[in-house]
């Protein structure tokens, strides 16, 4: 049999806006909807490799949708390499920058272009990266946000019951100490010791903030304390992953595989968790998931649960995937989820596809 040759045809992009059923309240904003670039990569051999971008902010994606049809009308005529393309790619935009917008619209191509590559392969994406399908453990990240403490058990409760969790994100860093204990104490009551509670402060507070409240948490057996204070302050990262028994989580606002070396070079983090769009897609993440491997270092998924799912599957290291369903709404079959594990489709490519009614239903104009 021989592998499908793929040229570059052209590229539709839309971007819709969709409502989240648990708004995001956090020290990183208050999101009641969610922007999405669909991104559908035509190729003359009539593969269509798709993928999403979620930017968070409804604005950015008016300067989004242009990088990425600048970079598409590059590759046009040529073979879907992705590999090469990340190169070019990246060079091409390199004088506006290496990192942001820009490795964000090659991140997304390289997504769209890995999945038609799947798809001309007739294999799962992990299958033709080497790996192979099965449940990947997941955590429920849809909720217990910044919201009032006397309604989390409640949610922490419903959280669980939506896919059989055993493990859960609960977001802290509230103004006092006694409020983030209360937290705790709420969804504990509620889920029992043994759903493991993952933390995120979202880079709420100041070095000498998180030394003190993360000592004062520290023995609450709390599985990570994800994103203390920000991202790029890798000298006070090191300093709390040296000091604290509970492992320091980072790395969804790493630009780029080279960040996670620079982390490791500095001590910075027990964990790590890429996220796509910021990593460089498929071929930043496998980047980014040999040097983590090579160092021991667990890596968790940051959003893009479906796409994440695949490649956590073929990650040396590969940890929890973080579950959110902030996209189900749009995609054709949502993926299933089955004993707090993410199950991926035996289907060729990454497995997404647009709902067209709810594309039409929620679309917008940048
Ligand atoms: C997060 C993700 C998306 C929006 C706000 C906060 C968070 C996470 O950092 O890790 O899920
Ligand atoms: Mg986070």
């Amino acid at each position: 049999m021989e592998l499908e040759k793929l040229t570059l045809q052209h590229v539709d992009v839309q971007a819709v806006l969709v409502p989240l059923n648990r708004p995001v309240v956090s020290r990183v904003g208050l999101y009641e909807e969610w922007p999405l670039i669909l991104i559908d990569l035509h190729t003359h051999e009539g593969v269509v490799g798709r993928s999403y971008l979620a930017p968070y902010l409804k604005q950015s994606v008016a300067y989004l949708v242009p990088a990425i049809h600048d970079l598409a009308k590059a590759w046009q005529g040529q073979s879907l390499a992705p590999v090469d393309a990340y190169q070019t790619g990246r060079k091409s935009l390199s004088l506006v920058g290496l990192e942001g917008m820009s490795l964000i619209a090659v991140s997304g191509l390289d997504m769209a272009a890995w999945d038609a590559l799947a798809k001309a392969a007739n294999l799962p994406l992990a299958a033709l990266l080497g790996g192979s399908l099965a449940p990947v453990p997941a955590y429920n990240s849809n909720g217990l946000w910044l919201t009032p403490l006397d309604t989390l058990a409640e949610e922490a409760a419903a959280l669980v019951e939506e896919g059989g969790f055993t493990a859960l994100k609960l977001r802290l860093g509230r103004a006092k100490l006694d409020d983030d204990l209360t937290a705790i104490n709420n969804v504990r009551d509620a889920v029992g010791d043994d759903v493991k509670l993952m933390c995120d402060f979202n880079q709420g507070l100041s070095l000498g903030d998180a030394l003190v409240r993360c000592h004062d948490l520290d023995d609450e057996g709390l599985y990570w304390f994800e994103e203390p204070i920000a991202y790029n302050n890798l000298t006070g990262y090191a300093q709390l992953t040296g000091e604290l028994a509970t492992p320091v989580q980072l790395g969804e606002n790493f630009y780029g595989p080279r960040a996670v070396y620079e982390a490791l070079l500095a001590g910075a983090g027990d964990y790590m968790m890429p996220d796509l769009m910021r990593i460089g897609g498929v071929t930043g993440w496998m980047r980014a998931a040999a040097i983590a491997g090579v160092a021991g270092i667990e890596l968790s998924s940051h959003l893009y649960p479906e796409v994440s799912s695949h490649l956590l599957r073929v990650s040396e290291t590969g940890h929890w995937l973080e579950w959110q369903d902030w996209c189900d709404l749009i995609v054709a079959e949502p993926f299933k989820l089955q004993d707090g594990h993410l199950l991926i489709p035996d289907v060729p490519g990454n497995g997404l596809a647009w709902n067209a009614d709810a594309v039409a239903r929620y679309r917008f104009e940048p």
